[in-house]
Parts: C-alpha cells; structure tokens; sequence
C-alpha cells in the first residue's frame, strides 16, 4: 500500500495536542542530513499547524540522538548545518519537549538543550564527548550548557567528555525531571500534557541565567584554562572550548554562536581530529574479524588460567572482573599461594582506597579457585596458559590441558613471542588452539591480541573476540610470527631508537622528543617500568639466530649486566629514589653510553628532537607495512589499533599508519631511503610503502574492507 508519509529518518504523529517527534536512524540516530532536515520540515510543521499546542522530540530503539554523524565530517557541507536546526527549535512558540533515553550525546543534548524542557529516563546517557574526537560542542552546546548549569560544571562536562547518568544530570541542571518508568514515549507524553495543562510558556536556554554570577563563572573559566595548560598537552580541541565559554561570558549569545562555529571549523579542519575520529572507527572496525562473522562464540562462563605469575594472576582478576568462576593451576601448593596472593593484592588494593568493600571482595574471591592438579580444569570452557616462555614447558603444559579438558574447551596461550602452530600441532585437537596475548598489568592493559594458528576454528576465534567484549578489551586479530603485530613492531622501531642512542642521543633526548611527539613516555622510560630483564632475556634467545651482517647495539645489555633493570631495582636508563616512579638522568649511565660508542668506534653527532621522531615513526611505519604485508595484520587500522590501545601511541595521531597518511607516504618512504644510505639493511623500504607510493595510494585505501 503506498503511503503519504515519505520514508525520513524523522516521523511525526500526534497525540491530542501534542506533535510527537520521533528520530529514527539507526544505529545510534545520529544527526545526519535528512535527520536535520526532518527536524527543521517537523518543526515548521508544528509551527504551522493551530491544533498542535507542544512538541516532543524522542529517539527510536536505544538511544535518543547520539550526536551528529562523524561520518560526515572531512566532507562537504550538506545544510542546513545543525546550529541552524537547534536555532529552529528553541525559535518555536510552541513548547518543545525532549524526552531523553540511552545516548544523548553531542549533538543529540544539544537538540535537547534547544528545546524547552527536558525529560530523562533512568540508563540514559548525556554528555558532551566532542572533546574525545577532537572537536568541541558546535550546535550552540558551549553557549547554552554554561547559560543553563554553570560556566564550571559546563567547562567539566565539555573538557572530560565524560556521560552522566540522568539524576546526575537532574543535580546539575541538564534535565528538569526524571521519568518514573522506562517508557521514554509515555513519561515524554506525559509531561508535555503537564505543562500544557499548567500553561507552561516557552522557556529558551539562550535566556537562562547560569552566568549570572560574574564573579563565579570567571573564575571557573581561569581555573579550566589553568588545568588545560597543565594537562591536555598538546591537544587542540580543549583550549578552544575555554575560548568558547569566555565568549559565552564576555558576548551576547549570537555572538557567541558565531564565534563557536569558527572554532568548531578550527577544529573539524585540525589533523587532530582526522586522528581522532580514525581511532574511533579504528575500534570499532578492528573487531569486525572474517571468523566472527557467521561462526557463533563458544560458552564463557568459566575460566581456567594456568600460571600464578604477574601475567596469570593480572589475566585471572581480568576475568573475575568481568565475572567469570576462574581456577588457577600452578605446580605446587607454595606456588598456588603465591598465585593466590597476587590476585587478592589486587582487590586489597581497591578495598585499601574505599573502592571496594571487604564483602565485595569477598564475593569476587568466592569465584575463584586454586588447584594443583590439572583435572581441576576439566569442565573450564576456556584455559589461558601464562607459564614461563619456553617451548618445552608450554608443551608439557598443553599436553596435560588435552589430557583433561572437555571437548570444545578453548586452549589459549598467552605466550608473546612463540610459534603457536608448533603448539597446537603437539596435541590432538589443533583446532581448539588459540593465542590470547595480554599485556601486563593485564587486568588494566586495554589491547588483546588474538592470535589465530592456522588450524584453528572460526568460532574458537570468535570466542577470543567475545571474551575480549566480556573482558571490555580492544581484541585486534594477529597471525603468527615472531611478536605477533605489537612486539614485531615494537623491536624494530626501539632498534631504530638505540641506534640513534649509539650515534649520539641520550636516553633522555629520545624520550623528551617522543614526550612532545605526545607519547606520555619515552622508550627508555617504558623500558624501566616494564624491567630491563624482560627484552635482555628476548636478546639472548635470538643471539643464536641474529643476522650477523645486522648492526647489534649492546648498551642495554651493559645495564643489564650491571643488574640495572629499572624501577624494580632501583635504576636502569634513570635512577629512581626509594618508592619513586619517577626517574632522574644518570651521569653513570651516559658513560656507558659514551664508552659503547668508543668501542664501537662511533664518532657522536647531534640529532634534532624532529630527526629522533622521524627516524622513529619510520621505523615504525615501515614495519607496520610489513606486518600488513605479509597479513600478520588484515588491514593498516588493525595496527593502529593496536599502537594506540597497547603502546601509547598517541590517540590524536591515530596510529602509526594513519599518521603515516597524514604526513604523505611519499615522505616516509623517501625519510626510508635517505636513512638506508647509512644501513641499507636495516632501512629495507617495505614492499607494500613502494607498491603504495607508485600506485598513489595511502594506507587507508586498504582498510575499506567489507
Ligand atoms: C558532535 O555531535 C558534534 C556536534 O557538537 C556539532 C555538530 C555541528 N556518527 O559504539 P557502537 C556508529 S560529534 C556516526 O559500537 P555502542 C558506530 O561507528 C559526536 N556513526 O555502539 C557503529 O557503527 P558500525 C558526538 C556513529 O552501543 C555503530 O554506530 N557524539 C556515531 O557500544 C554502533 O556504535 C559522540 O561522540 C556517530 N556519532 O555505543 C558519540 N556514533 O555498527 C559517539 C556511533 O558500523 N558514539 N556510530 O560499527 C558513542 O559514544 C557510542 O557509539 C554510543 C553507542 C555510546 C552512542
């Protein structure tokens, strides 16, 4: 049957005097196009019609309206721009109620902001995140949030990103009344009758009085632009949200508007945000793995981890967060104990800071388990093995896991550098083999490798990813080779870096210049929390196998010898005080430095902090090149993921490979051949860099996949 009502993301109907305003445009209703030119034709409609007394605007299926659609920014311009929209309706004569469910974020509180009343439901999320993308409210959120709640909870809410729930947002001013139930619909009709019958006029935020008390609101904004100085390094977005709410205090609000859409174009037009916004596509892309498609996740209830060292007892609080029943295996009865402890010195940890109470604990505890006998595991429907890193004793290991589990329980290996196909042809059912590769502490560590031998099954490896969901970690899908995407990468660039060191930077350079590149540490700084002893024993492994024409730069192993590892013992690349996290340069250490180069025969020369970051990104991009190359990683996005999620890469970056975009790759491949002139070896453009560069293509011309 043909019908009147043209398809729109945007419907209306009526109830009584009430024009119901419905978004629906899933997935999250974000405000695309014909979202905004449904709102302004529904609005012009009420405007219109003399039998219509108010407007509710709802969002269909989950969410009220989760902010405008990111998709679009980078394009051209498709109006009417979304400031124009929210102008509309806090213009209407007719009360405009929104009635606020799930996300009502961005964008999508700013529609709620333009209306008249506000209406949320319990689960419902409201926030400002721009802030997260690089951006900052643009539809008018930073001149009316300030006029409606206050220069300073704006500024918090603006600069955090962070949701509040709906009686937070009650408290602070955002909504005026909470729903009773959860039918968003109901409790919206409702109170648009309630206001009708009580007369209630148009009451427009524009008007609102939130900044009102001069005094107050300079002096949160002189506090916010204080702590953006000190923290956000680096960061774009936030300081013109500062100079936004200072024109919402020193200008009339069109003014101010006027001014917030420049510095949101400041701001969709910043490399910064193309960053941003990849690593968040980057996410949620990463997890769309071919084995997860069509093949459904195996059961996830219970969890064997075998193995009660810092990487066992971090993977089993992992786990009895997300509230799995976990049974530790370790060799003997002292071992379990340790095991034990480590977990709980976790949980007392939190109960020591008041942010878990001791019955709490006690209830985690309840699911957990100690055993010496693998038969313990015999009903697990997945075991993480997390013993020493040897071939040998992770066969063992697995042959008792084959000896006892039940058909179709996941054998996963954490294991970051060995061949898991080796270990799953040890045993009778390869297809159950999986690699889980955390990183330490793993209970707080976001990324998840998981690694995929070639006999396994799609849904084993859809399991990893729904336990990686469970666990709330980033899984990014790795094939196996030495290191996997993260540690193969992470020893060629750290390479690129001690052999920059050797030439002639200090530690302490090389960090100051990836700190101001926006990594929060340097390499020799992550190497004295991780502990020197960790990559020293890698070295030794691969001595046997090294490639001897390759340049071998042996000052770590000179710490190392010296029993320096780091914080744990007191010095390593810097010296730290008794309980100090924090490091200091150390002369003793710049010796070393120095003697190595005598030995090696190197004459020291400068490097600029910008050669430093280009020799390192390079490095870095070039091997990311490889690993995509040989389909370590499926797409370029799969190791931005990983850098940003697991080795700080800085997020507004995006990833090696998207800056890698940003910067040209043109530009990288001839950095590459410029360095190879001193070590052709080493700097071996990746074959996948030339194909790209002669092609004309960038990295991001092979994340489109399906
Ligand atoms: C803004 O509003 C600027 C304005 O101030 C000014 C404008 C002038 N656009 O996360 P999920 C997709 S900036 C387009 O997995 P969940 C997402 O990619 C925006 N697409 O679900 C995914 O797609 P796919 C401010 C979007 O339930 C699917 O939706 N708002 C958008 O775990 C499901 O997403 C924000 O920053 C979007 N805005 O979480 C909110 N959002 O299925 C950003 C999501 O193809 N969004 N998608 O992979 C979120 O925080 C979460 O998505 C949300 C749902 C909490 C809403």
């Amino acid at each position: 049957m043909p019908t009147d009502t043209p398809p729109t993301p945007v419907t209306s109907r009526r109830s009584g005097k009430v024009l119901i305003v419905s978004v629906d445009n899933p997935p999250v209703n974000a405000l695309g196009v014909d979202v905004r030119l449904g709102l302004v034709a529904a609005i012009d409609a009420a405007q219109a019609d003399d039998t219509v007394a108010a407007v509710l605007i709802v969002g269909a299926g989950r969410n009220f309206i989760a902010g405008a659609d990111i998709r679009e920014f980078g394009q051209p311009p498709q109006p009417p721009a979304l400031p124009d929209v929210c102008n509309r309706i806090e213009a209407c004569s007719k009360p405009v109620i929104a009635a606020l469910h799930g996300a009502a974020l961005g964008g999508g509180l700013e529609v709620a902001l333009a209306a008249h009343y506000r209406l949320a439901v319990n689960g419902a999320k409201l926030g400002l995140p721009e802030v997260q993308l690089g951006l900052m409210p643009g539809a008018g959120g930073t001149q009316r949030a300030p006029r409606l709640i206050g220069a300073g909870p704006a500024l918090e809410l603006m600069l955090s990103g962070r949701h509040v729930g709906a009686e937070e947002a009650l408290a602070l001013g955002l909504v005026d009344r909470l729903g009773r139930s959860d039918d968003t619909l109901a409790e919206g009709l409702a109170y648009a009758q309630e206001l009708l019958a009580a007369g209630a006029p148009v009451r427009r935020t524009r008007d609102a009085q939130g900044l009102a008390d001069q005094k107050a609101s300079r002096s949160a904004l002189d506090a916010a632009r204080a702590d953006v100085a000190a923290k956000s390094r680096g960061l774009f977005s936030p300081q013109k949200i500062v100079e936004a709410v200072e024109a919402a205090l020193d200008h009339p609000f069109d003014e101010g508007l006027r001014l917030e859409r420049t510095l949101f174009l400041q701001c969709i037009d910043s490399p910064q945000r193309a960053g941003l916004i990849h690593a968040f596509f980057a996410e949620r892309e990463v997890v769309k793995a071919p084995e997860t498609r069509g093949a459904q996740p195996r059961p996830l209830a219970s969890a064997g981890v075998v193995g009660g060292g810092t990487m066992g007892a971090g993977i089993a609080v992992a786990m009895l967060d997300a509230g799995m029943t976990v049974t530790m295996i370790e060799r003997d009865a002292e071992s379990l104990a340790r095991g034990r402890a480590n977990v709980e010195k976790v949980y007392d940890g939190l109960v020591a800071k008041g942010r878990l109470s001791a019955d709490a604990k006690a209830a985690v505890m309840a699911r957990f388990a100690g055993a010496t006998a693998y038969d313990a595991l015999a009903d697990a429907d997945l075991v993480v093995e997390a013993v020493f890193e040897d071939m040998a004793v992770k066969q063992a290991v697995f042959a008792e896991l084959d000896r006892v589990c039940k058909p179709g329980a996941v054998l996963a290996t954490n294991t970051s550098y060995l061949d898991i196909n080796e270990i799953a042809a040890s045993i009778s059912r390869p297809q159950d083999v999986l690699g889980l590769h955390f990183f330490s502490p793993a209970n707080i560590m976001k990324l998840l490798e998981i690694v995929v031998p070639t006999q396994v099954s799609a849904d084993v490896v859809a399991t990893g990813f729904a336990l990686a969901k469970k666990l709330r970690k980033v899984a990014v899908r790795a094939g196996v080779c030495d290191g996997f995407i993260g540690n193969r990468i992470l020893a060629v660039y750290r390479q690129a870096a001690d052999t920059m060191l050797e030439d002639g930077a200090s530690p302490y350079q090389i960090d100051e210049a990836l700190r101001e590149f926006g990594y929060p540490m340097g390499p020799y700084q992550v190497a004295d929390l991780a502990g020197g002893d960790i990559g020293w024993a890698t070295r030794k492994r691969r001595a046997a196998t090294r490639d001897t024409r390759a340049r071998y730069v042996q000052i770590a192993d000179r710490l190392c010898e010296r029993g320096w590892f780091g914080q744990k013992t007191g010095r390593g690349w810097y010296l730290y005080a008794k309980g100090s996290r924090s490091g200091t340069p150390d002369p003793e250490v710049l010796a070393i430095v120095e003697a190595e180069r005598q030995r090696a025969g190197i004459t020291p020369r400068s490097f600029s902090n910008d050669e430093i970051v280009r020799r390192y990104l390079a490095a870095m991009i070039n091997e990311g090149a490889n690993v995509v190359h040989e389909a370590i990683a499926l797409r370029p996005l799969d190791v931005d993921v990983v850098f940003v999620a697991g080795y700080g890469f800085p997020r507004q970056g995006g990833g090696p490979m998207k800056y890698a975009d940003t910067v040209g790759l043109p530009q990288v491949l001839a950095d590459i051949r410029e360095f190879a002139q001193e070590d052709p070896l080493f700097w071996q453009p990746s074959p996948l860099l030339v194909d790209l560069v002669m092609r004309d293509k960038n990295f991001d011309s092979l994340n489109k996949i399906a």
